[in-house]
């Protein structure tokens, strides 16, 4: 019994990084003109189906940008034997952030072309490499 024990507490100790890095989170910050876009998934990598992501955008003071229209451009680039897979999407204001649905296809290196326009300004944007497993 105390052989078991040691030996379930060994394989938990070897697994629990393994099932927690499947379901480790993303965010990664961009700066854009004077504004700092973050792009946050809290299941990462994304999977095939739907997926559901955060905007945040802070002006140069770090204070949440809430009053404007964040479109979102996510795409798999040209692979051979496939053309290119465009998706656009409008964000929604969600608290302090915005919120999208990413419908996801195909599995492998997507990116995420996020454009932030504020009324009297012109669009700022940052890309992002995320990963579809
Ligand atoms: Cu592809």
């Amino acid at each position: 019994m105390r052989r078991f024990s040691f030996a379930a507490v060994v394989a938990a100790i070897l697994v629990l990084p393994l099932v927690s890095g499947c379901t480790k989170g993303y965010e990664s910050q961009k700066s854009a003109d004077n504004l700092k876009i973050t792009l946050s998934v809290g299941r990462y990598p994304l999977v095939k189906g739907d997926n559901a992501l955060i905007v945040k955008v802070n002006d140069a003071a770090g204070k949440p940008v809430t009053d404007a229209t964040v479109n979102v451009h996510y795409f798999m680039p040209a692979m051979p034997g496939m053309a290119p897979m465009d998706f656009n999407t409008q964000a929604v204001p969600k608290g302090d952030a915005y919120s999208f649905s990413a419908n996801i296809p195909m599995e492998g290196g997507w990116k995420a072309e996020v454009s932030v326009s504020r009324a009297g300004n012109p669009a700022s944007s940052a890309t992002f490499n995320i990963d579809a497993r």
